[in-house]
């Protein structure tokens, strides 16, 4: 296994359930570092921006409108294959058919309001930690 970083995005629903301290618990007790973190209301532009693979998609609009509801909790995790382990520690999209103990299925309501956003790659992690951070902005450690 490698180090890797990956971008993660607790969502409005979870940061208004207030469960952005017991999210990030399940990073770091699975060895994943906080290494870049921020708050943010992001704009119609950002989200849009941020999901523009998923523009073509039914459901594009009411993505974008629920990642604007409210604001979300941004950070970079770092850590042996942390783009694998972060999509384990998430569960499946569908909160429904995400495994018992997995971040989804404590913590999501729906497939629209589903706690948590993960990178799905090494190419897409460059990209979405770029999209929201300055390198000056993350911390290796
Ligand atoms: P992921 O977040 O598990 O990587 P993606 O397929 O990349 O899932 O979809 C991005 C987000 O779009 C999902 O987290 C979910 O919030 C939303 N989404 C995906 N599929 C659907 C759907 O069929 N209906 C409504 N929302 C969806």
């Amino acid at each position: 296994m490698t180090i890797e970083r990956t971008l993660s995005i607790v969502k409005p629903d979870a940061v208004a359930k207030n469960v952005i301290g017991k999210i990030y618990d399940r990073f770091e007790s699975a060895g994943l570092k906080v290494v870049a973190a921020k708050m943010k209301q992001l704009s119609r532009a950002e989200a849009e921006g941020f999901y523009a693979v998923h523009a073509a998609r039914p459901f594009f609009n009411d993505l974008v409108n629920f990642m604007i509801s409210g604001p979300v909790m941004i950070q970079a995790l770092e850590g042996e294959g942390a783009i694998l382990k972060n999509r384990d520690l998430m569960g499946a999209t569908n909160p429904k058919e995400a495994a018992a103990g997995t971040i989804r299925a404590d913590f999501a309501d729906s497939i629209d309001a589903n706690a948590v956003h993960g990178s799905d790659s090494a190419e897409n992690a460059a990209i979405e930690i770029a999209y929201f951070f300055a390198s000056s902005e993350v911390y290796s450690r």
